[in-house]
């Protein structure tokens, strides 16, 4: 039998968004992630398997060649920083925006600001590019509770219909990125297993 190809996805909105575009390549998982407490999910393909993981520990996975492939939201791929990683493929699925949040008050940089979020990487950037000091403060979730509490002056998270900031009388302010999740690729599997690699992303990608 030939080694099998392994895709980590996401459960949640990700895993949904995804099944239609596995689909079009002619994948069909045999298990329901939210329902099944299986971590690695057969498929209608022998050679085909799925690893349900953590959407931030996909590109962990891919990178090091435990998944062959993977999908990741680019939030998590700016924050992982790629390495290891090809990135051929924008699915347009689970889209939203990263934005700078905080109170309709906020004064803007009347001193140094403090700004809560599990974005660490990608906000240190962001103010950098702009050449402004602020204080990051990492969180693991729940980030929108930051500045109600007084731990941070902002936030940076993602936004999609604005009910969440809205519900803790937060407004966006500033826009970073738009996000959108991708298919990822382990660079020595692109070698490897390059026809089956190869067929997967020509079939997606016309799905898409
Ligand atoms: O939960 P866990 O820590 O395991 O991982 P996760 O929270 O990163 O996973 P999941 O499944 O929630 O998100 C996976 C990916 O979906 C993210 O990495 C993004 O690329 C993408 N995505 C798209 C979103 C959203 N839209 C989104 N709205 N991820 C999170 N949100 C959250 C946001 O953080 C905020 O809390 O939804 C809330 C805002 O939504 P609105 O509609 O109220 O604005
Ligand atoms: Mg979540």
């Amino acid at each position: 039998m030939t080694e099998p190809l392994t895709i980590a996805v996401s459960k949640g909105r990700i895993f949904k968004e995804c099944l239609p575009l596995l689909a079009a390549a002619g994948i069909e998982p045999r298990d329901d992630p939210d329902t099944s407490r299986k971590l690695i999910l057969d498929t209608n393909l022998d050679d085909v398997k799925i690893v349900i993981i953590r959407a931030s520990d996909v590109p962990t996975y891919v990178q090091y060649g435990a998944a062959d492939i993977g999908v990741a939201g680019k939030d998590v791929l700016m924050e992982h920083g790629g390495e290891g990683i090809y990135e051929p493929l924008d699915l347009g699925i689970a889209r939203c925006r990263m934005m700078v949040a905080g109170k309709p008050q906020q004064a803007a940089d009347t001193t140094r600001l403090r700004v809560a979020t599990k974005y660490v990487r990608t906000t240190r950037r962001y103010y950098a590019n702009l050449g402004k000091q602020v204080e990051i403060i990492k969180l693991y979730g729940s980030m929108e509770l930051g500045p109600i509490v007084g731990l941070a002056d902002l936030i940076v998270d993602l936004v999609d219909t604005g009910n969440t900031l809205k519900a803790n009388g937060l407004v966006p302010l500033e826009h970073i990125a738009d996000i959108s999740s991708r298919l990822i690729v382990n660079k020595a599997s692109m070698k490897m297993k390059h026809a089956r690699v190869r067929a997967l992303i020509d079939k997606i990608s016309t799905a898409v």
